[in-house]
């Protein structure tokens, strides 16, 4: 512990739950500033939980993949660490180092892991995942923690700090060294005090590694186990991108066809990016991301993709005269059957609604995904006459299948309309249920119909022992049940 911090028997009510310590006025700000998120960590993080858990590494890898959209970063690596510590190290620009604008006292690496939502101050063109639907920025992770180490390589320096007990600095940041290299390494320990859970579940963590790397074409991201007994590493790195992403979910399934079909486009700082693949199942899979966030309520974005999508089939399939004139049009749903597709659209200001906050509320992005679908699927379409037939002829069946399942549905509700007490005037329903017991009787005029329902009604099987099919009687046949 440096001379700016020592520790003292007072209560001051501010700490909440850290150890309590003396500051200068500094710290005293710094301190109230984190102070709220170890009060309700809930609102920060979601829970204390194991979910809470993940989410304190997202929050740092999040950063890290800020600098991958920036342009900056290659490759990012989380290491959990054998004493229950995470690391998570990235080739970004390294979190600036000089003193900070507005606390001319404190390097701005300090300020942005000490300060809530200090991060987005930064450099703040660009798409951004911290600061956008979890986005509370790396300070709350210090928060958190029991400890904390950050080491950053730039400016030719390396550069090193630490904190304790939820985001106490333990003196400043120091040069410790010569780097030719940029990043940045944040180590850190949850505080169990806080953290219900502490124990990360790689596979959780593993398989957002994956679609992060997915959803970031090159960028390679490494998941290193070093807890004992569980040694692992796990390397992603997709080429493809959201391609790989889409083979990857049709791995243990029968494509339609092996092309993926992709495009992308990009207009007034957006972008947009599909790829998709039929397969024979009868499930649809339409995962749609903005700035990497998996937008599972939908939203502008997969509005204009469906749409699009529905408008450019059926022009298709109409100018192909694959359906004839008269008729209708296939619904989206049929056309959306055994779709496996990626939808990825990175934005400045995601607004995130709904719910749980993952729907894309952007009207922009309904227009330019639709627009960049209909475009770019209309001419794929032409160009792959072979494939495009086998889509069509599956919506086709799709349809078909829709429409003999509404027929049944609606013979089921007629045969239950039969049976209520409103029965169509000139038609009479079986007494009985049984179709041993059951004969159908048609006859000319009301007097006939009367007195054959009459006679029907009245001599049920239990009253009339002879009734039925294999009767021998030789009363009239409308007499019988
Ligand atoms: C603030 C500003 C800049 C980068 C970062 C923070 C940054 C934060 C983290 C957290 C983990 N890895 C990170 N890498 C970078 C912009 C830096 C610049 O403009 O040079």
């Amino acid at each position: 512990m440096t001379p700016r911090h020592r520790l003292e028997s007072g209560g001051d009510e501010t700490l909440g739950r850290c150890d309590r310590v003396a500051y200068g006025a500094d710290d005293i700000q710094v301190l109230k500033g984190l102070e709220p998120v170890r009060e309700r960590p809930g609102m920060y993080i979601g829970s204390t939980g194991l979910s809470g858990l993940h989410h304190l590494v997202y929050e740092v890898v999040d950063n890290s993949v800020d600098e991958a959209l920036a342009g900056h970063c290659t490759r990012i690596e989380v290491t959990l660490l054998a004493d229950g510590g995470c690391r998570v190290y990235d080739n970004g620009r390294g979190i600036p180092v000089e003193p900070h604008r507005d606390y001319p006292d404190q390097s701005a690496a300090e300020v942005v892991l000490t300060v809530l939502h200090a991060g987005g101050k930064f450099g703040g063109e660009g798409y951004k995942i911290s600061g956008g639907l979890h986005g509370v920025g790396v300070s709350v992770v210090n928060a958190l923690s029991r400890r904390l180490d950050l080491e950053i390589h730039r400016d030719g320096g390396v550069w090193e700090m630490s904190f304790a007990d939820g985001g106490r600095p333990q003196g400043s940041l120091q040069r410790t060294g010569d780097s030719d290299r940029s990043g940045t390494t944040v180590t850190f320990w949850p505080d169990p005090t806080i953290m219900e859970e502490t124990e990360f579940r790689a596979q959780t963590l593993l398989e957002r590694l994956r679609e992060m790397a997915f959803l970031n074409r090159g960028l390679e991201i490494v998941l290193r186990d070093e807890r004992p007994g569980h040694e692992t590493e796990q390397v992603f790195c997709y080429a493809g991108g959201i391609v790989d992403f889409v083979t990857h979910l049709n791995a243990a399934k029968e494509p339609l066809f092996r092309t993926v079909i992709s495009f992308s486009d990009a207009g007034g700082g957006n972008e947009v990016e599909v790829a998709m693949q039929w397969n024979n199942g009868y499930n649809e899979g339409l995962h749609s991301f903005a700035n990497n966030i998996a937008t599972t309520e939908g939203g502008m974005h997969e509005e204009g993709f469906k749409k699009a999508l529905t408008s450019a089939m059926n022009r298709f399939v109409r100018a192909k005269g694959h359906i004839k004139e008269k008729d209708d049009n296939l619904l989206g749903e049929d056309i959306r059957e055994g779709l496996t597709a990626i939808l990825s659209v990175k934005l400045r200001n995601p607004q995130f609604e709904g719910q749980t906050k993952t729907k894309l509320g952007n009207t922009v992005m309904r227009s330019l995904v639709e627009k960049v679908t209909n475009e770019k699927l209309g001419d794929w379409l032409e160009e792959h006459p072979t494939e495009a037939k086998l889509i069509v002829l599956k919506a086709v069946q799709a349809s078909r299948a829709r429409a003999a399942a509404r027929q049944a549905r609606d013979l089921t509700r007629r045969k239950s309309l039969l049976e209520s007490a409103a029965m169509p005037g000139k038609l009479a329903d079986c007494a009985s249920r049984d179709p041993e017991e059951a004969e159908l009787f048609i006859v000319e005029g009301d007097s006939a119909g009367g007195s054959a329902k009459r006679g029907a009604i009245r001599v049920s099987r239990r009253s009339c022992p002879s009734a039925g099919r294999s009767s021998t009687s030789s009363e009239p046949a409308s007499t019988r049940c």
